[in-house]
């Protein structure tokens, strides 16, 4: 019932808050102040052969500036006025180098260059000095502009469910600093999200930043690791409000028209607890903003589609009214708060549609590249400044002044909507900087308290046949926009093609094959990554249709081209439910794609979008599946292991699959079985499983070892999950001396999970796109498929020796501390770029 928030004192001040403000007046409380330096510091941390450190930038025409080396640290104080500016560092007089403790980037002439924004020196600065979650405590100190001005005014108010509360501050006149406190309890503050604002004017009116603290007062602390993601195209979701159907495009091709569904059909979603049912935490949108009005031809300059999906945005900050309105859409984040459920939005970033406001009036700020997969424009050549077609210009991110209007964008989405984060388009298609100046955005702006906004990248790759090498290639190209200053995660492409089609589609690769990229998600990927699995998306024909096409190609999209159609028997429901047993049990955040959970069947997009259909809509076999899945979420939601452990494989063969998922004190074992028959596993205590007594979480059935070894079955096409009972194993002490997990676990506390992830897509601006994955990818896929392979020769038990807890307490703190070390970076980095 109380508060979990886990309490975190950061005192940031040595590091700090001095380095860049004069003080004044130490001994004399009354006359204390504390004044920003009209000086930039830049910091460079040397390597030990480096003998000279230099700056160069914009502001001064490229001069260059020696910095003087001090304990290992290279500095320069520089008076810079303010501006958004290029810089580089210059290492021993030849290497011209991007500044390493600084992520965020500038183009000047096309060149990538450290960016850095001076602000306006005489505004004062409000910055926390100290924080504590357990109750909302901050201490926050005022420094003021390089005029002196004492402070006159302090605005702090707290936002919740989009209305405004005046908060109490106390004001320390002796050392220039502010305490604020709030008593969350649940008598006087209701579950969900609040976010402080706070703000200081000083004695000439100047304001000092915007301090933006949100956080989440709720009975269990939520992490994003191990979160449920449903993704909702909301036009193609529930219909909730007819008034605000668009008329029908008569040109408009067969299921590529609007279809009425809004932000009112998501809400009477959520009111019927439809999605905490499924055990989802977090619901992904397509784009809010008002798209293009009529239609536009497709890739294949044939048919004509509209802009119902939301990838053709024609304005920045406005929601499309066919959608519903901008309380309607505060009202739906009002009501999954309320429920502990994460919205994200989707922010297309590459591109927009030609109507787009900011084309209008700003057509330097667009490149008109070639259309992406016609004659001379390769998709990988002209990655960046092709376009998906000659009615989507693609946004220049060389141009830093649509650069920054654009991360404005995404940051003002966050703050009006009471976000939670976002899930970016097309990442492959933006210049690397787009993705490390978002984050940056992130970071400053948003995550000044220790409530993480979750950013999802899409980068689109194929599959190059069953060899770990070969593949190589595509776990870096996702890599390369994660890790520190990048992406939480990125949705595991990789995975959706190493399994999809192989093995739960044609069967060409048993379950052996499904562990074994299983487990190379958790190596490949790097760590921290939070990836996201899945099965299936709005870019991929629908698994049901993939698992049984009736004959038609499941890749046909079009009513001329014979379209998937509904199956008739159990067989392809059952083999995705098989699908979704293992989904809902790996590691990371898995994303169900709206209607997969009953089967909503349907081929490539546009085909892949039909309406949602609401249970009283289903047939028999489409209930049970959604009944599968809805078990199958909710015993992931509430098992911590099934949500954060560490993937061990324990046993596999053609048809059954056996893991483990490992915490430091816990482990659930999960069975998966396609096969005809019953199946029964026996695993000793110390090698297999490391616990000696079990609960059988379905049947609430509790079982403990003889002689060392346990025996755990699984019906036919079915799944099983157990998870180790401590209670039991309290009660029979005296027995567990042949325990092996104690050291098993300490040796490996401090591993980090990694994970998968993913979405996919492309969309329909990638309509392009994801031609050429298919192309890449399943074609190969197939081909190779038959050939055999030999990277799915697995290192079974050795391989499953590499886990352990996965959030352990130490390992909780020691990310506790990298995070603290983080901030201070950050919080260094800021200082030195704001000053
Ligand atoms: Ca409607
Ligand atoms: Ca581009
Ligand atoms: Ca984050």
């Amino acid at each position: 019932m109380k508060s979990t928030f886990f309490a975190v004192v950061i005192i940031l001040s040595q590091v700090v808050i001095f380095s860049n403000f004069i003080v004044v007046g130490e001994d004399d409380p009354s006359s204390f102040s504390r004044i920003k330096s009209n000086s930039t510091e830049f910091v460079y941390y040397a390597a030990s052969n480096v003998d000279t450190v230099e700056v160069v930038g914009e502001w001064d025409d490229w001069l260059r500036h020696n910095l003087t080396y001090s304990n290992g640290i290279f500095s320069i104080d520089l008076e810079i006025n303010p501006g958004f500016y290029c810089y580089k560092i210059i290492i021993d007089q030849t290497d011209w180098i991007l500044d390493p403790s600084n992520g965020y980037r500038k183009y000047c002439d096309g060149v990538l260059n450290s960016g850095i924004i001076i602000e306006n020196l005489s505004n004062p600065k409000i910055s926390i000095v100290e924080e504590s979650q357990e109750v909302l405590n901050l201490k926050l100190d005022y420094t003021a502009g390089t005029n002196g001005s004492e402070i006159s005014q302090i605005d702090v108010h707290l936002l919740h469910n989009f209305e405004r509360q005046n908060i109490s501050y106390s004001w320390n006149e002796e050392d220039w600093t502010f305490d604020i406190n709030v008593n969350f309890s649940a008598s006087l503050y209701e579950y969900g999200k609040y976010t402080l604002n706070v703000q200081a004017l000083d004695s000439e009116g100047r304001k000092s930043n915007e301090l933006s603290y949100p956080f989440w007062f709720e009975e269990s602390k939520f992490d994003w690791n191990g979160a449920l993601i449903y993704m909702i195209m909301t036009d193609r979701f529930v219909n909730g409000n007819l008034s605000n159907d668009p008329a029908p495009i008569s040109e408009v091709s067969q299921g590529a028209d609007w279809y009425g569904g809004d932000f009112a059909g998501v809400i009477s979603m959520l009111e019927s607890n439809y999605f905490l049912e499924l055990g989802v935490s977090a619901l992904w949108l397509t784009p809010f903003n008002g798209g293009a009005e009529g239609s536009f031809i497709a890739s294949d300059n044939e048919h004509r589609v509209s802009a119902y999906h939301g990838y053709w945005p024609v304005n920045a900050r406005e929601v499309d009214s066919r959608l519903g309105t901008e309380s309607e859409l505060k009202e739906l984040i009002t009501l999954a708060h309320s429920k502990g459920i994460r919205i994200l939005n989707d922010f297309v970033i590459n591109h927009v549609h030609e109507d787009h406001e900011y084309y209008q009036n700003n057509p330097d700020w667009f490149r008109d590249g070639c259309v992406l997969g016609t004659s001379g424009c390769d998709w990988t050549e002209r990655a960046l400044d092709g376009v998906f077609s000659s009615y989507m210009p693609d946004v220049n991110w060389q141009n830093p002044e649509a650069s920054e209007k654009f991360l404005d964008d995404a940051i003002w989405w966050q703050k009006e909507y009471d976000l939670d984060g976002s899930r970016i388009d097309a990442v492959k298609h933006v210049e690397p900087s787009a993705i490390s100046n978002l984050v940056v955005k992130f970071d400053e702006e948003l995550e000044n308290s220790l409530t993480d906004y979750y950013l999802i990248g899409e980068t689109a790759m194929g599959w190059s046949g069953d060899n770990l090498n070969d593949n190589l290639p595509q776990y870096n190209a996702i890599n390369q926009y994660m890790g520190e200053g990048g992406l939480d995660g990125q949705g595991d492409f990789v995975l959706y093609h190493a399994v999809v089609d192989n093995v739960f589609r044609f069967g060409f690769k048993d379950y052996n094959h499904l562990d074994y990229w299983t487990l190379q998600s958790q190596e490949n990927y790097l760590e921290g990554s939070l990836m996201t699995p899945y099965l299936g998306s709005h870019d991929t024909s629908r698994l049901i249709s993939r698992l049984d096409s009736g004959g038609n190609n499941p890749d046909n999209k079009w009513a001329e081209q014979s379209l998937p159609q509904q199956p008739t028997s159990s067989s392809p429901y059952i083999k995705s439910k098989n699908a979704f047993s293992w989904l809902l049990t790996i590691p990371g955040l898995p994303v169900i794609y709206m209607g997969d959970e009953y089967g909503e069947y349907g081929g490539s997009d546009p085909d892949n979008r039909h309406s949602f259909r609401t249970y009283n809509e289903l047939n028999l076999n489409e209930q049970e599946l959604l009944y599968s899945i809805q078990e199958l979420g909710m015993v992931r939601k509430n098992s911590n292991d099934l949500q954060k452990g560490l993937y061990r494989s324990v046993f596999s063969d053609n048809d059954l699959l056996v893991f483990a998922r490992e915490t430091s004190s816990s482990e659930t074992i999960v069975l998966i079985n396609s096969g005809d028959n019953n199946r029964e596993v026996t695993l000793n205590n110390g090698l297999d499983i490391f616990y000696n007594s079990y609960l059988d979480v379905r049947n609430n059935v509790t079982f403990s070892s003889v002689d060392d070894s346990l025996t755990f079955s699984v019906d036919s096409n079915d799944f099983s999950v157990f998870t180790y009972n401590s209670q039991e194993v309290n009660a029979n002490e005296s027995n567990d001396n042949n325990l092996t997990d104690i050291s098993f676990n300490d040796e490996n506390n401090i591993s980090v999970p990694l994970t998968n992830e993913t979405n996919d897509n492309v969309d329909d601006t990638e309509v392009e796109d994801s031609t050429l994955d298919l192309s890449l990818d399943d074609d190969l896929d197939l081909n190779q498929d038959e050939s055999g392979d030999s990277g799915t020769q697995k290192e079974k038990s050795s391989s499953s020796a590499n886990s352990g807890g996965q959030e352990s307490e130490s390992f909780l703190l020691l990310r506790g501390l990298l995070f603290i070390t983080f901030l201070s970076l950050l919080i260094t980095f800021i200082y030195t770029r704001g000053r």
